[in-house]
């Protein structure tokens, strides 16, 4: 499956091309096939092209093909096909402000056609407004003013994994996560030039990605945030992030950002914000959907959802980058640098420790302040490896709050939100 939407690609790209490089060739690979492939490859010699069998694709044009979607790092994991959802390993989110081929990816349902023109895309406001609107991106772009930051985007599943017993659906481990620079404008200068009504209290989003069942009448996804979220000045109708348009993977033309709280808000293909005067009801915000419990519940139980409430502002986070995990460090490693990045939904991070010895003793991290609200955080810690052997690097975050990451996802939920357990790294030293 995989290897058939990388050649996909490459035929999309560049027909002839792919026809050369895989399937259309006869015999021993020459002439124009070959410049064609050493081209694909980098501008280098093949020294031994002549064994190369028929209709070979190069395990370096496959990797790259075998990306998750075309343009992604081929390291980001594919943890479902339909809808597509894709992760990055830690060690690819060591960049402080994330590259878009990094991004994680979450579709619901299908995506959409990127259309012609993205100036010309609509949406529309409505509901508890006095004056509802309808504006293409366009407009957003000359009517309001441009605002940019550097905001985290963490679905709310990130860390599902962690639990036990296991909850229902994709089994992210920390890559659910980054935190890329976004463009656009202020969710709160268009509802300001709507008029909210004073019975104006959650918002409401639709989006134009089909559902999964082909039904036209059905609804992927519709989430919505309070208001006072809403009005947050780092809450954006983002049209581009990191320099570039809004690619349509993640939502382009225009997508809501609601940094720090759990992603499934942030609507991608934005077509339609309706403001309610209570807390929405669509797909995805009622029952065990994007909720968690308000009291524990007993791990494993079949709760349909009685006594939950939406879940909104993330909890706090770290995650190793460097060392990934599994690295071999040479004989005689006594010190390494680690570093990786913590954050805490609508809270800064205070403190991030790290430990080599199962948890037993813990050392304070060096910690940068976020660049900005809403943006992650840079740890740093030299540790010391006392001699070979097999470690593991524990790191934990203290929010501003005081409240620390647990050993084990706690507050167990039957969809497994929230879940947010130390981030651990295996490490070999190696003996001399
Ligand atoms: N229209 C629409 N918006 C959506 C979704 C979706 O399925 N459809 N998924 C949400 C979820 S659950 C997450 S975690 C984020 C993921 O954004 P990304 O794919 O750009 O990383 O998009 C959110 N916005
Ligand atoms: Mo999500």
């Amino acid at each position: 499956m995989r290897h058939e939407r990388g050649v996909r690609e490459l035929y999309a790209a560049d027909p002839e091309r792919a026809d050369a490089l895989a399937w259309g060739r006869r015999g021993i690979l020459k002439g124009t096939a070959l410049a064609a492939m050493s081209a694909a490859l980098g501008g280098v010699a093949i020294p031994f092209a002549r064994f190369m069998p028929e209709g070979y694709l190069p395990v370096a044009l496959a990797n790259e093909a075998k990306a998750v979607f075309p343009g992604k790092h081929p390291g980001l994991v594919l943890l479902s096909d339909k809808p597509l959802v894709a992760e990055t390993p830690a060690h690819l989110l060591d960049d402080p402000v994330t590259p878009t081929d990094r991004l994680f990816i979450r579709n619901n349902g299908g995506v959409p056609e990127m259309p012609g023109d993205p100036n010309a895309w609509k949406i529309k406001i409505d509901g508890e407004v006095n004056n509802p609107l309808e504006l293409t991106v366009g407009e957003l772009r000359s009517r309001f003013p441009r605002v940019e930051g550097v905001f985290m985007l963490e679905c709310g599943g990130n860390g599902r994994s962690q639990f036990v017993p296991q909850a229902r659906g994709n089994p992210w481990t920390t890559g659910g996560a980054g935190c890329p620079r976004w463009a656009g404008v202020r969710l709160k200068d268009v509802l300001q030039a709507a008029g909210l009504k004073s019975s104006a209290v959650y918002t409401a989003h639709y989006g134009a990605d089909p559902h999964l069942s082909g039904d036209p009448t059905k609804i992927t996804l519709s989430r919505g945030v309070r208001l006072e979220k809403a009005m947050d000045e780092n809450s954006i109708l983002a049209f581009e992030m990191n320099g570039e348009p809004l690619p349509l993977i993640h939502g382009g033309p225009v997508r809501l950002v609601f940094p720090g709280w759990a992603a499934s808000a942030s609507h991608k293909w934005l077509t339609r914000i309706w403001i309610r005067d209570k807390e929405h009801d669509g797909p995805g915000m009622t029952g065990t959907s994007y909720r968690v419990p308000t009291a524990p519940i007993v791990p494993g139980s079949d709760s349909k959802g009685e006594g939950f409430r939406v879940l909104e502002s993330m909890p706090v986070r770290s995650i190793v980058t460097s060392p990934a995990d599994g690295t071999r460090l040479p004989a005689g490693t006594r010190e390494i640098a680690a570093r990786g990045h913590a954050w805490a939904g609508d809270l800064e991070v205070a403190e991030v420790w790290t430990s080599i010895d199962f948890g037993a003793s813990w050392q304070k991290a060096d910690l940068d302040r976020p660049v900005n609200r809403h943006a992650w955080q840079r740890w740093r810690q030299t540790v010391k490896l006392p001699t070979h052997g097999y470690y593991e690097l524990w790191v934990r975050a203290v929010d501003a709050n005081g409240v620390s990451q647990p050993f084990m996802a706690g507050n167990w939920n039957p969809q497994g939100y929230g879940g947010n357990a130390y981030h651990r790294v295996a490490l070999l030293v190696a003996a001399a």
